[in-house]
């Protein structure tokens, strides 16, 4: 089966991003003089929940019984991630956190040789723009056919709606298509779309469960080992 196209996640596989998403998120919550302080290791239980408004919520949830709710508590979380979205967009500006080995060669390289391209992120579209301009350059769009980010899907991985609404858009079946992720989270969403993936992990991941990846990897920097087991003709 020729694959068609390569559908990318965003954080953790494109560029490793969390830890400026965890700061970003400490940022706003020192702002408005939340006594909240994510560290590393918190983090990383909190990344269980994807999306950050759908993150914070579970904080408060599951580690903050005695918090007192504000009456618009969803205007209030909203609130917070739109701060936590411009403390991270201005980080990815500053232009600290490169795209990961392999990455730009490989969105070259599959460009030239006619695949399409797509990527299905939980994250909001101005950090994929953000991230994205400073790693391919202001025309970065064009090298994608569709880009599926954040709330424009009920539900979040491991949800499969991204996915779904990915292969929706490409007009392609999931055996025309191979994903690209970083963590269990976004894995179960690929599989449960049909989707062949390949996992590159991080320091936030290395250590979740991959049962079901066609293949995992430390990172891409080896890429024609790569397309050799993917099967890719580029
Ligand atoms: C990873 C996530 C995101 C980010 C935070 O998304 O779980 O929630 O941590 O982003 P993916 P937002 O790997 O699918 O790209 O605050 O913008 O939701
Ligand atoms: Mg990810």
């Amino acid at each position: 089966m020729t694959i068609k196209a390569i559908i990318f996640d965003v954080d953790g596989t494109l560029a490793d991003t969390e830890d400026a998403h965890r700061v970003a998120f400490n940022k706003t919550f020192a702002e408005n003089n939340l006594p909240w302080n994510w560290d590393v290791a918190l983090y990383d239980k909190l990344l269980k929940v994807t999306g950050g408004k759908e993150r914070i919520k579970h904080y408060v949830e599951s580690y903050l019984p005695d918090f007192r709710k504000p009456a618009d508590y969803e205007a209030f979380v909203k609130n917070l991630h739109v701060q936590k979205t411009a403390h991270y967009t201005a980080a990815l500006r500053d232009g600290h956190i490169p795209l990961r080995p392999g990455i730009k060669q490989l969105i070259g390289d599959a460009h030239k040789a006619g695949l399409k391209l797509a990527i299905a992120t939980t994250t909001s579209p101005e950090n994929v723009a953000a991230l994205l301009e400073v790693g391919l350059g202001k025309d970065w769009a064009k090298h994608f056919d569709a880009i599926g980010c954040g709330d424009i899907v009920p539900q979040k991985k491991p949800a499969p709606d991204i996915y779904n609404w990915v292969l929706n858009e490409l007009k392609l079946a999931p055996q025309d298509c191979i994903a690209l992720e970083d963590s269990y989270n976004g894995l179960r969403s690929a599989l449960a779309a049909g989707i062949k993936t390949y996992v590159t992990t991080n320091p936030y991941t290395h250590k979740q469960d991959f049962n079901g990846a066609a293949g995992v990897f430390d990172d891409l920097s080896d890429l024609p080992r790569f397309y050799s087991l993917t099967g890719l003709r580029i």
